[in-house]
């Protein structure tokens, strides 16, 4: 099958692409991938639609008949999910990326991918299309920005990052002549030979690489089509990357959702949160109060991560990166998260959610079964088969992609270049047991230990024992993209950073949802009542609100907290409130393994909180 020549990609770019950088780099990555022809993505709603048409006629898509411009892929069962053993960070020193990190030497995965007899990416994008997708992770323009390119092979990846990110013609408009780029190739890892018949979803079940050069700033996917794995700009470079490039230049790309609070009086603060998967991360970034505490109110800037950076005055300036949601479906229903299911009425991307008869979606926690669905690997599936098998219609980490611009509580600044300043920073975990509902950080170097030291229990979502506690430092254990121990000490730096601008820092505060009682039932109501949290920490910041110092930091007492429209008495608030010393020298002990872990490069700072929480447990 011809390929296109070096030539016929030159030819191939509008006359809007003028930076020779990127001109050159996509010649180059066709001469070794040899797809058949040249898509330069300019992001319109045309080319949206026409790609979603080719999709469905390619039987990879389907529309569906009950919500407006809405589509159902399913995935290969092979491909459902991010593939961090096959991730990896690719430094010139092994310890740069730390003992949490996959690592292999640069040029031996260079030969690996690209420049080996054998290597994966020559021939890879053969019989297909190459997508050229200019993206800007962040406000166009603003100087917390970064722009990226990525080069796949796959029409599914184009229109999902054209939700997902700001893609387009008005990037390009920005590279200019000699504009910066992350360069991101990306391959289903599928060639197709001449007259061969394209699966529904190409993909490489055998071989998967995800790769960061954190060095060189480049990000290399091959033999998946699945979320992170291959919508490049989320967790390769808005976390990955990014994070090596905050700690280069001074700021910090989180793991965080990123939520604006409003007081009755109309006071304006902005919380940026951090949670390990699981948690409802994207229910807590679009939370709805309870209408007792009239007039508080959630408005979402982000629901997955943040890129935040200190200003002129000290403040911490963050956007959110991204400007869609690519969203865990099951368990989104009316109550649990109101605002994602008005978000995702129209407009979207499902994938591997089941089918129902009329041409809508349905996942499991939505509402009742219909009394028959077919099910995400395309098999019918009705509730009694459901409980008699424990099959499941939607698959655990179905997703939903939608535009940010979709969410009826969408903050008027989402998408202001110069950032919302942070008040607060807040960490959770899923922990029944030991952890407070909130404890207030006395000290950043207090708060830092909470976060660095946050875990969650292991659900039956997740593969391996139940209820293990799992360490996830900062929610980033995943998404660092070099050593976690260097990372501490970027946060911990952070503190002098800020100070010698003259600025107050925001407060830390560390929550738990999930504390169960003796019935093994969780005893705090959660959701929209987390609100009732939320305004203890902005009365904090604002020092109208009392609480009691323990050992570990500072928590409300049962009168500290607006109790309106709850009926929660003092017996069921001391049972997730309270800090138990004999569970948190079992804690601390587990602490001390991850610290152990952790060891060659920790600050010893955190050993000397270690110490002193132990000290005030009299230990
Ligand atoms: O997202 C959750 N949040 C944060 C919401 C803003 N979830 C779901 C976690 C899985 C994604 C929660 N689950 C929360 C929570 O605060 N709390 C719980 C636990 C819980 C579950 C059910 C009830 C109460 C608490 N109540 C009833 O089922 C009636
Ligand atoms: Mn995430």
């Amino acid at each position: 099958m011809p390929s296109v020549t070096a030539a016929e990609v030159r030819a191939s770019a509008p006359a809007h692409v003028r930076n020779a950088r990127l001109i050159d780099w996509v010649a180059r990555i066709a001469a070794l991938a040899q797809p058949r022809a040249i898509h330069w993505c300019d992001g319109s709603q045309e080319e949206y639609d026409r790609l979603c048409q080719q999709l469905v006629d390619a039987g990879t898509f389907r529309k569906l008949e009950r919500r407006p411009n809405s589509y159902l892929a399913c995935s290969d069962p092979s491909d459902v999910a991010r593939v961090e053993d096959r991730t990896f960070i690719c430094s010139q020193n092994r310890d740069d990326a730390g003992p949490t990190n996959n690592w292999m030497d640069p040029g031996e995965m260079r030969a690996l991918l690209q420049t080996g007899e054998n290597a994966l990416f020559r021939g890879a994008m053969r019989g297909r299309t190459l997508y050229v997708i200019p993206f800007s992770m962040g406000p166009l323009g603003s100087p917390i920005s970064h722009v990226g390119v990525e080069l796949s092979d796959s029409p599914y990846v184009a229109v999902n990052m054209r939700l997902m990110t700001r893609m387009g013609r008005a990037v390009l408009d920005l590279l200019g002549t000699d504009g910066d780029f992350v360069p991101c190739v990306h391959s289903v890892g599928a060639p197709l030979s001449d007259g061969q018949e394209d699966s529904r979803w190409p993909c490489n079940a055998d071989v998967k690489y995800i790769v960061h050069y954190p060095e060189t700033q480049e990000i290399w996917s091959y033999g998946s089509g699945y979320g992170g794995n291959a919508l490049l700009g989320k967790k390769c470079f808005a976390l990955r990357i990014a994070s090596t490039m905050g700690r280069e230049q001074g700021w910090l790309a989180e793991h965080m959702l990123i939520l604006g609070v409003t007081t009755p009086e109309g006071r304006k603060y902005h919380v940026a949160a951090a949670f390990p998967s699981a948690c409802g991360k994207t229910n807590f970034a679009m939370l709805i109060p309870p209408p007792a505490l009239s007039g508080w109110q959630v408005t979402t800037i982000g629901d997955d991560i943040a890129w935040i950076k200190p200003g002129a005055d000290g403040r911490l300036y963050a956007i959110n990166p991204e400007a869609g949601y690519f969203g865990v479906a099951p368990g989104t229903n009316t109550a649990t998260n109101p605002n994602c299911m008005r978000s995702i009425e129209r407009d979207v991307i499902f994938t591997n959610v089941a089918l129902t008869d009329d041409g809508d979606v349905w996942w499991e926690g939505m509402g009742p079964a219909p009394a028959h669905l077919i099910d995400w690997q395309g098999r019918d599936w009705t509730p009694e088969l459901g409980a008699s098998t424990g099959v499941k219609a939607a698959h655990p980490n179905a997703r939903f992609t939608v535009a940010a611009t979709n969410n009826p509580a969408l903050d008027p600044a989402w998408d202001d270049p110069a950032g919302v300043p942070i008040d607060a920073f807040v960490f959770g975990g899923r922990r029944s047991t030991t952890v407070p509902l909130v404890t207030e950080a006395r000290t950043w170097m207090e708060g830092i230990y909470m976060a660095a030291t946050m875990g969650s229990e292991t659900t039956a979502a997740a593969v391996g024992q139940q209820g293990v506690v799992r360490r996830d430092p900062f929610a980033m254990l995943p998404f660092c993209g070099y050593n976690m121990s260097d990372y501490f000490r970027h946060w911990l730096d952070m503190e002098h950073r800020l100070q010698a601008l003259g600025a107050t820092l925001p407060r830390i505060f560390c929550v738990n949802w999930f504390r169960k009682g003796s019935d093994g039932k969780f005893v705090w109501p959660g959701y929209g009542d987390n609100a009732r949290v939320l305004k203890w920490m902005i009365e904090r910041i604002e020092g109208r609100a009392q609480g009691e110092g323990h050992f570990f930091g500072i928590s409300p007492r049962h009168q500290d907290l607006d109790w309106r429209g709850l009926d929660f008495d003092a017996a069921r608030f001391e049972a997730i409130i309270d800090a138990d010393p004999a569970a948190w020298r079992a804690e601390l002990a587990l602490h001390d393994a991850l610290f152990q872990t952790l060891e060659k490069r920790l600050p010893p700072e955190l050993r000397a909180v270690r110490q002193s929480i132990a000290a005030g447990l009299g230990h």
